[in-house]
């Protein structure tokens, strides 16, 4: 190109900016890599430095409406400073001192909650009061009140997990302020909601058809505990039940469909024996791990790194990920993968 050609493309360049356009051919190479190339990194956050924070927090920051939830991101360190785990999933851990109430509220995006230690919340989904404790997974699909009362003198903490990042992009985000006391403060060990849909394999006639979100408010740790040991004992007399050897896993499932909780977000649970170390796998969408139990190495885009009881692990879409148990290790997952399922844009490797 000549200098007066060079000179004639740069007032092009300068007369696509001021009416807003851009060239596809400066571009083409980020906009539309070969394979994913995520800004999110993969990132671990320690338990051990999380809860002092949260603590902190409890003694600073009050709950109430407005802030509505004493909750503190993960923000992954790849997403620009954004409460951002993933680009599409919200990581908290949430912290409710004694005898605290967060208030009811509802908002389109999908929540839930996990629990690694503690008990004495309440959290209240649509007037139904739901008991948290340790290893329970615990429901709130979009557009549902919920609210959060602790009645003990002892704080707790758990970890949220919500499609905030999804529903921000997308500008989809309704919320609407309920009562500021939770509707129900009874506090019976199970929820009106498990009482209706958690027996296994049993729908309620009262309640057919497809439904968008799982009725079930809460999965137990009794029953994910026990599923898992059943895969192991399986397969130690012979039988197939595990998803490779040595690795027990389930889904958490909705039960009117058989698919997962929620529409955006997918959640599993995994143990592995001592000394079993996984294949190396990846996939499009983007997952967060906390480890529930045990110690062991995630090996992300070939960085090995050691994580114990309540740690958390970011595995960015098309990241490798191997795991190795040095212990039992108990391994909760959450991911988004639904939305690229119903999108036909899942893809997956294992080596
Ligand atoms: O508990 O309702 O971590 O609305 C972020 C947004 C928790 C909640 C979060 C929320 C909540
Ligand atoms: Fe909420």
């Amino acid at each position: 190109m000549n200098p007066t050609e060079e000179a004639a493309l740069q007032r092009l360049y300068a007369d696509f900016d001021a009416e807003h356009l851009l060239p596809l051919w400066t571009q083409v190479g980020d906009l539309m890599p070969a394979h994913p190339r995520p800004q999110a990194r993969p990132h671990v956050w320690e338990w051990k430095r999380l809860y002092p924070l949260a603590r902190r927090a409890g003694d600073l920051v009050p709950v109430g409406r407005g802030g509505e939830r004493r909750a503190i991101a993960l923000a992954n360190p790849g997403l620009e400073g954004r409460p951002y785990a993933t680009p599409t999933l919200w990581a908290a851990i949430q912290y409710l001192g004694p005898r605290e109430v967060a208030p009811e509220h509802r908002h389109t995006q999908n929540a839930f909650r996990f629990v690694v230690e503690g008990e004495g919340v309440w959290t209240v989904v649509d007037g139904d009061p739901v008991a948290m404790r340790r290893g329970d997974f615990l429901l709130t699909p979009g557009w549902h009140f919920h609210g959060h009362h602790n009645t003990t003198d002892t704080p707790m903490a758990w970890i949220d997990g919500l499609d905030i990042p999804f529903v921000h992009y997308t500008d989809s985000s309704f919320f609407e302020f309920g009562p500021e006391q939770v509707t129900d403060t009874g506090t019976p060990s199970v929820s009106r909601s498990e009482r209706l849909w958690a027996h296994p394999g049993l729908r309620p006639l009262s309640g057919l058809g497809a439904r968008a979100h799982s009725p079930i408010a809460a999965y137990r740790w009794e029953h994910t505990d026990r599923a898992l040991d059943e895969q192991l004992a399986l397969e130690d007399e012979g039988h197939a039940a595990t998803v490779e050897p040595g690795h027990a896993a389930v889904r958490y499932t909705n039960p009117t469909t058989g698919g997962d909780v929620m529409p955006t977000i997918r959640a599993e649970f995994h143990r592995l024996r001592p000394g079993t170390r996984t294949r190396t796998r990846r996939e499009v969408g983007s997952s967060v791990y906390q480890v529930f139990d045990g110690d062991g190495v995630f090996t992300l885009d070939g960085v090995e790194r050691r994580l114990t009881r309540g740690d958390l692990a970011v595995v960015p879409s098309w990241s490798t990920l191997t795991v190795q148990a040095d212990s039992r290790f108990d391994l909760f997952r959450f991911s988004d993968t639904p939305i690229f399922e119903a999108l036909h844009q899942f893809k997956e490797e294992t080596e």
